[in-house]
């Protein structure tokens, strides 16, 4: 139907774990309103895509592509286990359905857009003869460490026992080879998800345009670094700021009037993500920090509290705490009576941070976290890592009181206070991400079917 009008029919590929899909699909919503004229088809699981769209979108379809799953899977609680089951199919499921989507609509592809991750789709763009745009999810640090892997592993090898720092790149002297994502120069660097980043590291330039999830006046040094590096590159973000259209907010757990009850700077926010589960000797010692320390609490627990936290952990802090299974996050942090965020260091949540002017505690995983958390603390110096980099009793205590109570975490809210008013003129009217929004429709717009 909306496809026999539209003047073109754009692409996307989705990755479809963690907190990807939502914020690709919030950018395309904000490029669908700009670009009326064209129909954009959606590609991703199908359980991403039934969790991601909100209803019927009138001009960006959902396709489901295959998940790679063996038949009668059941998860049994790694995360890491579907997405390599997922890598395994790509790239053949996405081809398959980009052929399935092409004559199911009669509609040829005329741009290509697909998550940073899809290295393969320079060569799918490349056969097509039309324009790749690859989006980058995260920072723009771990995006250059990612371009520079080759660089990195011939300057401090695979695996060696050193804790040096990269002071061999600009900008990046803060940085340990510690704090690397796991797979650029340490670990098994040929497991899908360090094979996959590899490639993409290797392809990027070959992208039309890189469009990232973040804003000019953050880490300017390193984005200047890969605007010279790369055709174009065009900070948009943050994707969640920028498209208002898709801002339901859900808060059917009573969060927000919870939060505004209380004193400025005073309630610890928690969360690890939409995957992340900490160990429960860290989840028992973060608690008994939360008790200790007596400070309001709201702490999104994925998974069941009752079996996870300790016993009768519940009840004793009920006056002073809630828990609850999803919180609308973006919108707490801009409560000023949060005080601190307790996070996993995921991009997104950085971003929501720097929104809210919330100086962050970071208990990093995987991918990007540990990179993010060491940025947060030794080169924005608006957070805090842990001693030893697990949650512990003294840890938890000593960090909570350090931004709650102290000159120093005054300084840091200062510190990030001064992001938020810069990423809130990033989106504004004429600010650096609108700007470079309309670039990217004006790239989008122009392409045409050779
Ligand atoms: C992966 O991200 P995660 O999903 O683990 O973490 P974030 O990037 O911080 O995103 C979490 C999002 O989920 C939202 C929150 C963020 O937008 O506001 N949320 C919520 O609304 N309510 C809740 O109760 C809990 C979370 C990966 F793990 C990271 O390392 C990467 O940086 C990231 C981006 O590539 O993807």
């Amino acid at each position: 139907e909306g496809y026999k009008n539209a003047s073109k029919h754009i692409a996307v590929l989705a990755f479809p774990f963690g907190t990807h899909a939502v914020p690709l699909l919030n950018i395309i919503r904000q490029l669908s309103d700009a670009c009326p004229d064209t129909m954009f088809s959606f590609l991703s699981t199908q359980q991403s895509n039934n969790s991601t769209f909100p209803k019927n979108l009138d001009k960006i379809k959902p396709f489901n592509v295959w998940d790679g799953l063996p038949e009668g899977y059941s998860f049994r609680g790694n995360p890491h286990e579907p997405v390599d089951y997922f890598l395994k199919a790509v790239p053949g499921n996405f081809i398959k359905a980009i052929d399935a989507v092409v004559s199911e609509t009669g509609k040829p592809i005329d741009c290509l857009i697909t998550d940073a991750f899809y290295a393969i789709g320079a060569d799918i763009a490349d056969e097509l003869n039309i324009p790749w745009v690859a989006v980058w999810l995260a920072g723009p640090r771990a995006l250059f460490l990612h371009f520079q892997t080759d660089v990195i592993r011939q300057h401090v090898g695979i695996n060696s026992p050193e804790d040096k720092t990269l002071d061999f790149l600009p900008e990046f002297s803060g940085i340990r080879v510690t704090d690397l994502p796991n797979g650029i120069a340490s670990g098994d660097i040929d497991a899908p998800i360090p094979a996959l980043l590899h490639k993409m590291g290797v392809s990027l330039s070959r992208a039309t345009a890189i469009v990232a999830n973040s804003y000019e006046d953050l880490d300017n040094t390193v984005v200047n670094m890969l605007k010279l590096r790369f055709r174009m590159f065009l900070n948009v973000g943050p994707f969640n700021l920028v498209s208002v259209s898709s801002s339901t907010v859900d808060d059917s757990h009573g969060c927000l009037d919870w939060v505004s009850k209380h004193e400025a700077a005073s309630v610890v926010y928690i969360s690890f993500g939409s995957m992340i589960t900490p160990p429960p000797h860290e989840l028992q010692a973060l608690c008994e920090a939360l008790e200790e320390c007596e400070f309001p609490f709201l702490w999104s627990v994925r998974g069941n509290p009752e079996k996870q936290l300790p016993q009768g952990f519940l009840e004793r802090t009920s006056s002073k705490g809630k828990i609850v299974p999803w919180a609308p996050q973006q919108q707490i942090l801009e409560y000023p009576s949060v005080g601190v965020f307790v996070s996993h260091g995921g991009w997104n949540s950085v971003l929501e941070s720097i929104n809210g002017g919330v100086p962050m505690i970071c208990r990093p995983f995987f991918g990007d976290q540990q990179l993010n958390t060491r940025t947060v603390e030794a080169v924005w110096g608006f957070g805090l890592g842990l001693e030893g980099g697990t949650l512990t009793k003294e840890g938890a205590k000593k960090a909570l009181k350090l931004i709650l109570c102290s000159q120093e975490g005054k300084k840091m809210r200062d510190k990030i206070r001064v992001q938020k008013e810069l990423v809130r003129k990033a989106v504004k009217p004429n600010g650096s991400s609108i700007e470079n929004f309309k670039t990217l429709v004006k790239l989008v717009s122009n392409t045409y079917h050779q």
